[in-house]
C-alpha cells in the first residue's frame, strides 16, 4: 500500500524539500495550497504532474488554515497516514505588523487541523513545525528542556501550537511530534529572510544590478542549517515508536554580520562598502543568540546535519549568482529588470 502524506505549507521552502524527500520514498503526496491570483507553486512545479497522468503522485487541494470546515472534508477524502503541518505566517518581523493574523494562522491554524483529526478519527501521525524562536530570550545553548521565552507574536503563536500538539497527544492519544527546528536555509528560502536577502543582494551587486543592501540588526546570531537536511528529521520523528519533541540544529552559531561578510568575500567584495543599516528592519524585541543542542535527535533519531555553514553559503551564492546572471541577460537584451520589493 502506498503511504499517503498531507503537507500544509507545501508551497513554502520546507514543503518543497519535504515533498521531494517523501516522493523519493514512494509516498503519495497531498498538499494544501492557497488560492492566489498568480501561480504560487514555483517551488514545487518540478514535482507536479497533471492529475490525468498515471504517474502523478502529487495532488494539490485548495484550502486555508484560517478556515476549519474544509480541513475535516479534506482529511476524510484523503485519509493520510502522516500529516506534516508546515503552513504558517512564518516571518517574525511581519508578525509585529500583523499580530492578529499571525495568531490566527500560525497558532489557531494548528488547533483547527488537530480538531479535524480528532473529529474525523483519521489515524494519522502529526508533525508540528515548532521553532527555535520559542526559546526567544533564553540563554544558549537551547535544548528540549530550555524554558520558552518568546519575543514576538510569531513565537508566542508557535508556543501555543506546540502546547496544543502536546495536549492532543496526552488527551486523545494522538501521535503528535514537535520538531523544534532552528533556522534552516537554502536557495529556495524566501527572499525576505536575512540569509537569502544577503545572497540575492550580494550577487546582484556583483553583476552591477544593485548598489546597496539595507539590513537591520547585524549582531543577532543564529544556528543556520540546510533545509534539505532538516526535512529528513521531520520524517524520522514520525517513524518512531512513540511521539516526542526534538530540537533540530547544527550546534554552530554565527552572526548576521559574519554571514554577510562571508557571502560578499566569496564574490571578492567587501561587505562594508555595500551594506548599510536601516533601523526599519529592527524588531521591537529581538532574539539575540540561538544555538541548538540536538543531542536527543542525534541519539534517538540518528539524525545529524550534513551541510555545514560554509557549504550552505557556497550553495546559496552559486544559485543566486545564476539567478542574477539570468536577470542581467534579460536586462542586456532590453527587458525590464526586477522591481524593488518589500523586504
Ligand atoms: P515559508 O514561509 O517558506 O512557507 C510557509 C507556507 O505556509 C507556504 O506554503 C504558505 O503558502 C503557507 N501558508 C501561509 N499562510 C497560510 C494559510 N493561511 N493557509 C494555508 N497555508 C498558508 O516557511 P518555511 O518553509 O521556511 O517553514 C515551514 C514551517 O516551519 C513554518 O511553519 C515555519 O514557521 C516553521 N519553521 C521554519 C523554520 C525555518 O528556518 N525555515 C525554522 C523553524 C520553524 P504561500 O506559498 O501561499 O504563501
Ligand atoms: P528569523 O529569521 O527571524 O530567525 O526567523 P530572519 O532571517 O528573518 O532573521 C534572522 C535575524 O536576522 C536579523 N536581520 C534581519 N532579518 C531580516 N529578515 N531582514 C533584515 O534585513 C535583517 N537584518 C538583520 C533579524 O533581526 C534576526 O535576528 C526564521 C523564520 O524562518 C521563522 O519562521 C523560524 O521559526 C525561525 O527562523 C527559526
Amino acid at each position: 500500500m502506498t503511504q499517503k502524506a498531507l503537507i500544509t505549507g507545501i508551497t513554502g521552502q520546507d514543503g518543497s524539500y519535504l515533498a521531494e524527500f517523501l516522493l523519493a520514498k514512494g509516498y503519495e503526496i497531498h498538499g494544501l495550497i492557497r488560492r492566489a491570483s498568480t501561480f504560487n507553486t514555483g517551488r514545487i512545479d518540478h514535482l507536479y504532474k497533471d492529475f490525468h497522468d498515471p504517474e502523478a503522485r502529487v495532488y494539490l487541494h485548495y484550502g486555508d488554515l484560517s478556515v476549519s470546515g474544509h480541513l475535516t472534508d479534506l482529511l476524510q477524502e484523503i485519509l493520510p497516514e502522516e500529516i506534516y503541518h508546515l503552513g504558517a505566517q512564518s516571518h517574525v518581523r511581519v508578525s509585529f505588523d500583523m499580530p492578529e493574523y499571525t495568531g490566527d494562522v500560525t497558532g489557531l491554524g494548528t488547533i483547527r487541523l488537530l480538531e479535524a483529526i480528532r473529529k474525523t478519527g483519521v489515524k494519522a501521525r502529526f508533525y508540528q513545525a515548532s521553532s527555535s524562536e520559542m526559546f526567544g530570550a533564553a540563554p544558549p545553548p537551547q535544548s528540549e528542556t530550555t524554558p520558552f521565552q518568546p519575543q514576538s507574536p510569531y513565537a508566542a503563536a508557535k508556543v501555543y501550537a506546540y502546547y496544543v500538539a502536546r495536549n492532543y497527544r496526552a488527551a486523545y492519544n494522538l501521535f503528535a511530534a514537535n520538531g523544534i527546528l532552528f533556522n534552516h536555509e537554502s536557495p529556495r528560502r524566501g527572499e525576505t529572510f536575512v540569509t537569502r536577502k544577503i545572497t540575492r543582494a550580494a550577487t546582484r551587486i556583483k553583476l552591477g544590478l544593485q548598489e546597496k543592501l539595507y539590513l537591520g540588526n547585524l549582531e543577532a546570531k543564529r544556528d543556520w542549517g540546510f533545509a534539505g537536511d532538516f526535512v529528513e528529521a521531520m520524517w524520522l520523528m514520525l517513524q518512531q515508536d512513540k511521539p516526542g519533541d526534538y530540537v533540530i540544529a547544527t550546534g554552530e552559531t554565527h552572526s548576521v554580520r559574519e554571514f554577510a561578510e562571508k557571502v560578499f568575500a566569496r564574490l571578492d567584495l567587501d561587505y562594508r562598502q555595500h551594506v548599510a543599516v536601516d533601523p526599519r528592519y529592527f524588531r521591537p524585541t529581538e532574539v539575540d543568540v540561538l544555538l541548538g543542542d540536538a543531542t536527543k535527535a542525534r541519539k534517538e533519531l540518528d539524525w545529524q546535519p550534513k551541510v555545514r555553514f560554509g557549504q550552505l553559503i557556497d550553495m546559496m551564492v552559486a544559485a543566486d549568482l545564476e539567478l542574477a546572471r539570468k536577470e542581467k541577460t534579460l536586462l542586456d537584451a532590453g527587458f525590464a529588470g526586477a522591481k524593488n520589493r518589500m523586504n
